[in-house]
């Protein structure tokens, strides 16, 4: 219905989705794109609406909320938390100081990167290309591609141990070609990459907690037919994937295969169950046929009981993978489906270790699922509904549900454009049948909320002082980007009683997830380490070690036949091989090592016309690999600013033509 519609009905539109909500009416009958449409269309009076009810937060926030905790954080001040953001269909992982909000670092994943030449050098290409399936290998290489060039990025999670964050790796999914990746947190880059076989559209993904990490689950989106068990012609034969990947090796420990589909996940804080929730328990190929069903479920993975058959060789080897039958039709002992309310979205464990919230999207509830139930549940004693012990109606499009460690959640609503605050044990009492409203407070954002996140919110240590709100729309909060607008993240004090606004910031696309974490947890390298990092440039070493040259002393051009090997150092303000000479064909190598000691003394090696640029930071060797094909001078310089000549760092390949 549209805007003039619904006021010649004297209805705004907020209080037509109100109206739908409380009658239960079906959202999904609504249908929740044209909602989620009309909500951010220009004039929209719910949203005007909004903006007005949060101005006095947000005026508050800008010296500081009125609980007395400061957003501003002064020049020089450090920001008490680090944050790591998705960074989406980029492709990179973006590292945020909170609360100011500054983008402090990018980090190229699954995505291809100018400044520091990560998909280009020869390094990240190991990184990127060592854990590719046969079959992706083989396509890259059939489309004259040396890696994916881009990837969809959601999730970054951190490593536990004992619950809470160990600072070891931060591990992300790639929705796009079906790959995790885990940052190693010393050197703040990718240091692993794994494709996932037989699973499609890898998306929720999330560490083990207990003891630590441990296994770190993935979920394949989308259904395919998996070999030996779907049919090409037949989608009702299709399914899903759970992947459990070895935190440590990043290799692949087993895969469930399972009905429906996956959509996000968490694990308990036990260490025995992790969970899936599932949209599209149809099997349906478009919108309308994934959410037919009134009810869709969430999945229960018992890890002793999938370890237990994984020894008793009660599994399939698929690629490569074993693959145990966790079906509901199989009644497995794998797995358990818990009936929720249509397709449910985002999957919470609460900092307590007792719940998992499901979020209901289509449903204006969350489900909350009793863990210490999962025993009895996988024993037979109880039926999958018994777990539930409370499903609060909170408001339209329940997403995520973020926690403050002091019995609150916090769940996005995507159609409401609002964060509400509820408490969990009311939630419950409610849900017992006493009379209580678990709703404490509803506040607007802007617009369009997706994912939020609590500062150590994911631990045992959730010390409720910050929660962000990651909105799709920023529509009217910034100046005019022209027709692709950033996003809006909001920051929000929860450290009084009360939520208040206190920040907006705009995003490129595209924050889904964001991992708030006690500064003190993580604790990265200043420079890189010869001795702790010679795994990065390992292949360089080798090659360097064969050729006689010592990277760190290194200024040497070894000719072999064809190829070309220059190894040169660089030290403010010069590269030690100031020209080198090859011919037209030669297929070139320079490996550049940074000897300066000193932090923050980052150089590059840029090659003029050839599509090469690279990051060398201090103590780094970094190389890369191409074919002289165009003849001629070519300068190479440093891109990094790094001293007063800087623009002086620069050398010259001379490429004599056939
Ligand atoms: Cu809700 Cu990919 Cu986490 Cu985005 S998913 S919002
Ligand atoms: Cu070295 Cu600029």
């Amino acid at each position: 219905m549209s805007d003039e519609k619904l006021e010649q009905n004297g209805l705004s539109r907020r209080s037509f989705l109100g109206t739908a909500a409380a009658s239960g009416a079906g959202i999904a009958g609504a249908g929740l794109l044209g909602l989620a449409g009309c909500s951010h269309a220009e004039g929209d009076k719910g949203t005007a609406s909004g903006a007005a009810g949060s101005a006095p937060a947000a005026k508050a926030g800008a010296h500081g909320s009125e609980s007395g905790h400061s957003v501003h954080v002064g020049p020089g001040e450090l920001d008490q938390y680090y944050g790591f953001l998705s960074g989406g269909q980029s492709g990179e992982m973006r590292l945020v100081g909170l609360p100011s909000m500054r983008e402090l670092m990018r980090i190229p994943v699954f995505n291809m990167d100018s400044a520091t030449g990560w998909g280009r050098t020869n390094e990240s290409l190991r990184i990127l290309n060592e854990k590719n399936t046969a079959e992706t290998d083989a396509f890259l290489k059939a489309s004259g591609l040396r890696c994916f060039p881009n990837g969809d990025l959601h999730h970054p999670h951190l490593s536990f141990t004992d619950q809470t964050y160990d600072g070891r790796y931060a591990y992300a999914n790639d929705k796009a070609n079906n790959r995790v990746c885990r940052v190693n947190l010393e050197i703040m880059k990718a240091d692993k990459i794994v494709e996932i076989p037989n699973a499609s559209g890898i998306h929720g993904l999330r560490p083990q907690r207990y003891p630590k990490t441990g296994y770190v689950f993935a979920n394949g989106e989308h259904i395919v037919p998996v070999d030996g068990v779907g049919n090409l012609n037949d989608p009702k034969t299709w399914n899903a994937i759970y992947t459990a990947i070895d935190g440590e090796t990043m290799e692949i420990a087993w895969q469930v295969l399972v009905d429906g589909n996956l959509d996000n996940g968490d694990a308990d804080y036990q260490g025995k169950y992790s969970f899936a929730t599932c949209y599209n328990s149809e099997r349906g190929l478009t919108v309308q046929a994934a959410s037919a069903n009134e009810q869709d479920w969430v999945v229960v993975f018992n890890l002793a009981a999938i370890e237990e058959g994984i020894k008793n060789g009660d599994f399939k080897e698929v690629n490569g993978v074993k693959m145990v039958d966790g079906r509901a039709e199989a009644n497995s002992k794998y797995t358990r489906y818990i009936p929720v309310p249509n397709s449910p979205h985002g999957c919470n464990a609460s900092p307590d270790g007792k719940y998992i919230m499901l979020n209901g999207k289509l449903s204006p509830t969350v489900t909350v699922l009793d863990v210490s139930k999962m025993d009895d549940l996988f024993a037979g004693k109880i039926q999958p509904r018994d777990t539930v012990v409370a499903e609060p109606q909170l408001g339209l499009g329940p997403l995520h549900t973020a926690f403050d460690g002091r019995g609150n959640a916090y769940t996005t609503l995507f159609i409401d454009s609002q964060m509400v605050k509820w408490n969990i044990e009311d939630a419950i009492k409610a849900f017992a049948g006493e009379k209580i409203d678990p709703i404490k407070q509803k506040i607007d954002v802007h617009y369009q909320p997706g994912h939020n996140h609590t500062t150590m919110g994911e631990t045992k240590e959730a010390d409720g002082q910050w929660l962000v709100s990651l909105n799709k729309f920023s529509k009217d909060r910034f100046l005019n980007a022209g027709p692709l607008k950033p996003e809006c993240d909001q920051l929000i004090d929860i450290s009084g009683d009360e939520m208040k606004l206190v920040h907006d910031n705009p995003t490129f696309a595209e924050p889904h997830d964001f991992c708030l974490v006690a500064a003190s947890k993580v604790n990265p390298g200043k420079t890189w380490d010869r001795t702790r990092h010679a795994w990065w440039w390992k292949d360089a070493a080798d090659m360097a070690a064969k050729d006689g040259v010592e990277l760190e002393k290194a200024a040497k051009v070894v000719r072999e036949g064809n190829k070309v090997r220059v190894y040169m150092t660089a030290v403010a303000p010069a590269f030690s091989v100031p020209q080198f000479e090859v011919n037209q064909g030669d297929e070139v190598t320079v490996v550049v090592t940074n000897v300066e000691t000193i932090e923050d003394l980052t150089h590059g090696f840029t090659l003029e016309g050839y599509g090469i640029a690279m990051e060398i930071g201090p103590q780094q060797t970094s190389s890369i690999t191409f074919t002289a094909h165009r003849p001629g001078v070519h300068w190479y310089y440093c891109q990094w600013f790094c001293h007063a000549l800087h623009m002086e760092m620069s050398g010259q390949m001379i490429v004599k033509p056939k």
